[in-house]
């Protein structure tokens, strides 16, 4: 039976080829991680539900990209049926945190008039031999380009990998709750559960019997 949701975000995971995308979402919603695994693995979608207050629960539908990424061709409905993204770079691989402005600009094309709340992750923060991208870079560039926040990741590591998925949750919820984020009947990136349309309307009610 499916537990009764408050809230419902679309999460898209996007970002060069190899980053480490669909290794972060196995490991955030199943918890493991194979270092062997040589072919990119590619995952369609997952569900998980987040309480972020005791009474607040958020389903989240993260969508990946199934391998689509290495021919710039990501099914545009993914990030129309999406509020919030998780853009990727990989910390050993400067090319990748070159291509985050053009993803970025790419995403929030295909949304306009919608939306779109970005976390920035600097992924595999474990290969600090190898890095060729600064932190300073990365926060900087998230600055620069107005996202939530910016985040060091290791999944290899378990390094800030549900942190990464909590603070874009509770990122969303504020800016919903702040009105900065307006439900649209024919758009799904933010869906407002029923239980919460119901107390919503039970409170204009009251509201209206009291002033009458
Ligand atoms: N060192 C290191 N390697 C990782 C990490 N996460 C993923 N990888 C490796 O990076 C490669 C690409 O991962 P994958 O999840 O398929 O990338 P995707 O193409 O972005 O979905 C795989 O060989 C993973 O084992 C990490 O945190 N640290
Ligand atoms: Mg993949």
């Amino acid at each position: 039976m499916e537990v009764p949701w408050n809230f419902r975000f679309g999460i898209v995971i996007l970002g060069d080829s190899f980053v480490g995308k669909s290794s972060l979402l196995h490991r955030f919603t199943e918890g493991t991680f194979e270092e062997s695994r040589q072919s990119p693995l590619g995952i369609d979608f997952k569900v998980h539900n987040m309480k972020i207050e005791p009474n607040v629960l958020i389903k989240l539908l993260l969508w990946d990209t199934a391998g689509q990424e290495r021919f710039r061709s990501i099914c545009k409905s993914y990030m129309r049926n999406s509020v919030g993204c998780i853009l990727m770079f990989d910390v050993s691989q400067r090319k990748s945190f070159e291509h985050v402005s053009l993803w970025h600009q790419e995403v929030l094309d295909y949304v306009k008039p919608n939306p779109m709340i970005f976390l920035l992750v600097a992924h595999k923060s474990d290969l600090a031999v190898c890095r060729e991208v600064r932190k300073s870079e990365g926060e900087a560039l998230a600055e620069k380009l107005n996202m939530l926040a910016y985040l060091e990741v290791s999944t290899k590591d378990y390094i800030n990998v549900s942190e990464a998925f909590e603070t874009l949750t509770t990122g969303i919820y504020q800016q919903f709750q702040k009105g900065e984020i307006s439900v649209r009947d024919d758009w799904h990136g933010l869906t407002v559960g029923t239980s919460v349309k119901n107390e919503k309307t039970v409170t204009k009610k009251s509201a209206c019997c009291n002033c009458g």
